[in-house]
């Protein structure tokens, strides 16, 4: 069943991949989805649940889950693992937020606080962004839909 549903959704050129969003509390999770759902180039579809939200771009469907950032929550984290790639061919955005605000780390510099090129066995990409006015996040997207088209 689920190998006729990969080849019926490669027929008709719907792929849909499983996204989570990680980050401290106050990160802008919450704004950079909803940039992402208001963004008339991106297709949505009605919410799902209060924190997951489908993202279109292209015919590729994100299925994004907002698993917030609590330190009581991080137990819960895994649970929300399977299928979402993560652990074979998962691919790493992270979002450099709030550059609009004064004293915001590069992304050079948040790179190596987080010694991002340690990171050998998944692709990974850093993008400034700003939540408040959606500036870097379509580039964030554009790279995610291309790691997603190429496997
Ligand atoms: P979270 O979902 O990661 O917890 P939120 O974070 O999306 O709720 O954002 C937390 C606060 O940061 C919000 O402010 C939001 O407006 C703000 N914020 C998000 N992105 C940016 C940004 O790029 N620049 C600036 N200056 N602020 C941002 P409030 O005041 O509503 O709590």
């Amino acid at each position: 069943m689920g190998q006729l549903m990969a080849k019926l959704m490669s027929i008709f050129g719907t792929q849909e991949h499983k996204v989570i969003i990680v980050g401290l509390d106050n990160a802008g999770k919450t704004t950079i989805l909803y940039q992402f759902l208001t963004k008339e180039v991106v297709h949505t579809c009605p919410t799902i649940g209060s924190n997951v939200e489908e993202i279109v771009l292209r015919k590729t469907h994100f299925l994004v889950w907002d698993i917030g950032g609590q330190e009581a929550l991080r137990s819960s984290w895994t649970t929300y693992y399977s299928n979402t790639e993560a652990l074979r061919d998962a691919s790493v955005l992270i979002f450099a937020n709030k550059q609009d605000m004064k004293g915001s780390m590069t992304t050079m510099e948040i790179s190596q606080f987080l010694s991002l090129s340690a990171i050998k066995d998944h692709p990974w990409h850093i993008q400034a962004c700003c939540a408040l006015t959606g500036e870097g996040l379509p580039a964030g997207l554009q790279w995610m839909h291309a790691q997603a088209t190429a496997h």
